[in-house]
């Protein structure tokens, strides 16, 4: 943990123990290719996760009463492949718990350790919503690169098990690779044509798993919601096309991440979409487990 604590994230008053959500920040940019700053992100979401009502009238659910638990952010790492190690170390124990485990980052290759930190044999699939296919196989030198983070995921799951979704932008030969390895993508052109719930559904059905991990990098959704990142890229989803992602898998999610939230670039936009997300995530889930038996303590 960190020697100054700022704010936790709001509402989450259980400790880890009795906690269900755990929200854990990785302040690390190191990898950032083109403007810097996310590893401001995670104090950002959580000072802006203050400014939301915790009763919310969609699902009922009074976030005050749902077992939160804010871990503070990790450590400062050295290199990218330090990060990577500590961060499947401090989230392995969570998957085993069974916590639902909320990571803000920090660019985007802070997410491939959170989905490493998953057993190989367990069926969980990732919904990776990102403007870039971050499917190079190495990327200024760097394995450990936000630019390989889908790569390194697909290593792990299998190709099978990642779909992305909002794609917009590629590079040759990341077009190449992915044309002989096959890993499904749906890009923001194919979600604007056939609408999100349609393209949801192929997606969902192409994974076929048990359970459901969502990584948001914020650039995937339309900077002009979600200005604040490192490598803006217009023709993006909607806050709402987010929503429905969220609000339709909450039955199998099992954790959500989000990258690139690049507080120095923000007005607060980007960091009350990204605070609201994660809320989110944790209402419809909350609401899913109570409908089905599990109630609140
Ligand atoms: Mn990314």
């Amino acid at each position: 943990m960190t020697a100054m604590q700022l704010p936790t994230f709001a509402d989450a008053n259980a400790d880890l123990k009795e906690a269900r959500y755990v929200v854990l920040g990785v302040p690390f940019d190191r990898t950032t290719s083109f403007r810097p700053g996310a590893r401001f992100g995670p104090d950002a979401i959580r000072q802006h996760s203050w400014n939301f009502e915790t009763y919310n009238f969609e699902t009922g659910i009074d976030l005050s009463e749902v077992p939160i638990h804010d871990m503070g952010n990790t450590e400062e790492f050295g290199n990218a492949e330090d990060m990577a190690k500590g961060v499947r170390e401090v989230v392995a124990p969570l998957w085993e718990e069974e916590k639902f485990v909320i990571t803000f980052g920090g660019d985007h290759a802070c997410a491939a350790p959170v989905v490493e930190a998953l057993k190989k044999n367990e069926s969980v699939g990732v919904l990776y919503l990102d403007a870039h296919l971050d499917f190079r196989e190495v990327y200024l030198g760097d394995r450990r690169s936000h630019a390989c983070s889908a790569r390194r995921m697909v290593e792990h799951l299998g190709a099978k098990h990642l779909v992305v979704l909002g794609v917009r932008s590629m590079c040759r030969e990341e077009k190449q690779d992915n044309d002989r390895i096959g890993m499904r993508y749906y890009s923001s052109y194919d979600i604007h044509e056939q609408g999100v719930a349609a393209v949801l559904r192929k997606a969902v059905e192409h994974l076929g798993t048990e359970k459901v991990y969502i990584s948001l990098d914020i650039d995937g959704i339309d900077p002009a919601y979600a200005p604040a990142t490192g490598t803006p890229e217009p023709f993006g989803l909607s806050p709402f096309d987010v929503k429905t992602i969220i609000d339709t898998t909450a039955d199998r999610l099992v954790g959500l991440d989000i990258m690139e939230v690049s507080p120095p670039w923000d007005q607060g936009n980007t960091s009350a979409l990204a605070a609201r997300i994660a809320r989110e995530a944790i209402l419809r889930v909350e609401k899913h487990r109570q409908g089905n038996g599990h109630p609140a303590p």
